[in-house]
């Protein structure tokens, strides 16, 4: 009797540890959703690094420049879009956020990259991480130089996405934005410069880095996304229009109103300092927030600050939203997705604290 349960212990043990390698062999399934950008841009020279086509090598070009990528992942490619990313649309970002969360819902998906222009990236990032109910991880990269420049930055940009994406410890971390070896949250990360590969900032700090296709954890987000968001992609047919003003000296009213004549339903005010409002321009806001239209408060001013409630203007008097710590560009996409579920300015409130 002993002796046939201790062979039947014996074979439980060795099939455990064979499904336990067969598991640890099992590569992770990536896909690779190309839209465009500079990662896929081609300039006339290996001396252009800035002056170049983006948009024009296709997603298994793209794949085929990485050959190492094999030894991380299994990994195929989409071309979803292919443009450069100033001129995404907001049915770009829901067609994509349907695709992303599509292939999330499958069994042999285990990680999403997604190549895409840098311009835009920080805003479709965000979008992505307040629509997509996953715990995959869904990485957004792009390069500052195309892949015919010397030095050129995407090919290890685009491996260490892959490396990023196969990562189980990238899970549940929100999307994330992989640029020049680090790891961003897509809801902090901004293009903070215009021309160098060190271009990808985020004012509370990068989450991690990717060092030889191994990635390296510091922190995590504390703000609510993917499967603790209460916006869902599947809910979103379309988004609200919203402005972007900017704030300056010498300011007028006539970017506000002329953005709420166009159908604005709320106006970002990307104001200076913390958010401050001309003299000359409350009185057209504060009309505008009687008509109904959103009025929320941003900065110009990058970096790592907030704007503060009732600090530079009355806002709980004006009835007025903070954006917090998101710049205009970001602010603008949860101004719009907050519209598709309430028109209350204090609800609005809650999502920019909490998102
Ligand atoms: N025009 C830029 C864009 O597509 C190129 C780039 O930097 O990716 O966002």
């Amino acid at each position: 009797m002993l002796k046939k349960f201790s062979r039947a212990l014996a074979l439980t043990v060795a099939g455990l540890a064979l499904a336990a390698a067969v598991h640890a062999q099992t590569k992770s399934q990536v896909v690779i959703l190309a839209t465009g950008g500079t990662i896929a841009g081609a300039g006339a020279s290996a001396a252009n690094s800035a002056t170049y086509q983006a948009a024009k090598v296709p997603v298994d070009k793209l794949i085929a420049g990485i050959p190492e990528v094999g030894k991380l992942a299994d990994v195929r490619g989409e071309q979803v879009f292919q443009i450069a990313s100033e001129s995404f649309t907001d049915e770009s970002l829901i067609a994509l956020g349907r695709r992303v969360a599509a292939l999330a819902k499958q069994d042999n998906v285990d990680g999403i990259v997604i190549t895409h222009g840098t311009d835009t990236l920080e805003e479709t990032a965000f979008f992505l991480n307040l629509v997509v109910p996953t715990d995959k991880p869904v990485v957004v990269v792009g390069s500052m130089r195309p892949g015919t420049a010397l030095s050129a930055d995407g090919a290890l940009n685009l491996y260490n996405a892959v490396a990023t994406a196969s990562d189980r410890a990238s899970r549940g971390k929100g999307v994330l934005v992989v640029m020049n070896d680090e790891i961003h949250s897509g809801r902090d990360v901004s293009k903070a410069i215009n021309i160098r590969t060190e271009a990808f900032k985020s004012p509370w700090g990068a989450l991690g880095m990717v060092v030889e296709g191994k990635t390296y954890w510091f922190r995590a987000p504390v703000k609510r996304h993917t499967v603790n968001s209460e916006f869902n992609i599947d809910a979103i047919k379309s988004l609200p229009s919203v402005g972007i003003a900017y704030g300056s000296g010498n300011a007028t009213d006539v970017a506000y109103r002329a953005l709420a004549a166009s159908g604005a339903k709320a106006l970002i005010h990307a104001g200076t300092g913390n958010g401050s409002v001309s003299a000359q321009v409350v009185p057209a806001l504060r009309e505008l927030r009687a008509q109904g239209v959103q009025i929320i408060r941003s900065t110009r001013v990058g970096g790592g600050g907030f704007v503060l409630r009732n600090a530079e203007q009355p806002d709980d008097q004006y009835d007025w939203v903070v954006a917090h710590d998101l710049n205009p560009q970001k602010a603008r996409i949860l101004a719009a997705l907050a519209l598709t579920r309430t028109t209350d300015a204090r609800e609005v409130q809650r999502y920019f604290m909490e998102y």
